[in-house]
């Protein structure tokens, strides 16, 4: 396995004062809208339409899924149209690309199914609201389910579904000349990718994430792999533990 590119801590870098908010507004949940039960509204309300006969697989956090949706206030009048677009939306649940309300109510989905999703403003765009949505907004989404992929943990660009070749520097590399240059190390991984021996990060262009892979093999950053160089990300992990202890 490969590592990714640094990992993002944007998360870690928020101010005492803004997480202090983030919890102000957690608490703060629910704001005008009263749930089904008569209470505020906690929790996305989920309203499925259309449940496909065949679901092989249900939609769970860490996913990739692509997806339409319709987005409205709660007076109906539209704020956002994934089907205005042509190209379905795309992101890896929980991978904070889209409010926590999506991260939530696409999960369970089924490929084909259409549902509804009414949003609390804490789990969409809290009392500051966003670009074209106010403040306290409760959200409404008409969502179909396009297609459904299985994630990366996070920080990896491919796996391999079983073990890794016995012998990968060797595999790699193909004119057995002791190193490897980004053209050897792109077809490997493609064949390993046709062969159904592992697969890359969904979601985006092949070529990039391959390019990223190698970057991150060719420590030196000469434009070769060299057999010193190369290492699973597992290993990686192991020594970087054995390195603290
Ligand atoms: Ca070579
Ligand atoms: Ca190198």
């Amino acid at each position: 396995m490969f590592p990714a590119g640094p990992p993002s801590h944007s998360l870690l870098r928020l101010p005492l004062l803004q997480l202090l908010l983030l919890v102000v507004q957690a608490v703060g949940r629910g704001l005008g809208r009263a749930s089904p039960a008569g209470g505020p509204l906690e929790d996305v309300v989920i309203e499925r339409y259309h449940i496909p006969r065949a679901c092989p697989r249900e939609v769970q956090m860490g996913d990739f899924v692509r997806y339409h949706y319709n987005g409205t206030f709660e007076d109906g009048k539209k704020f956002d149209s994934r089907h205005d677009y042509g190209a379905p939306q795309e992101a890896t649940l929980g991978a904070n690309k889209v409010i926590e309300g999506l991260d939530t109510g696409l999960q369970g989905m089924c490929v084909g199914e259409r549902r509804q999703l009414i949003v609390p403003p804490h789990l969409a765009h809290g009392e500051s609201g966003a670009r074209g949505v106010p403040g306290s907004a409760v959200l409404l989404f008409e969502v179909e389910l396009v297609s459904r992929e299985d994630g990366l943990p996070t920080g990896y660009l491919f796996v391999w579904h079983k073990d890794p070749p016995a012998n990968l520097f060797e595999d790699m590399d193909l004119n057995k000349d002791g190193e490897v240059p980004p053209e050897e190390f792109s077809t490997f991984i493609k064949a390993q990718v046709s062969e159904g021996k592992g697969r890359l990060m969904p979601g985006q262009d092949p070529e990039k994430t391959i390019g990223d892979m190698f970057q991150n093999q060719d420590r030196n950053q000469d434009g070769k792999i060299t057999v010193d160089e190369l290492k699973l990300k597992s290993d990686e992990d192991e020594e970087r533990v054995h390195e603290e202890l």
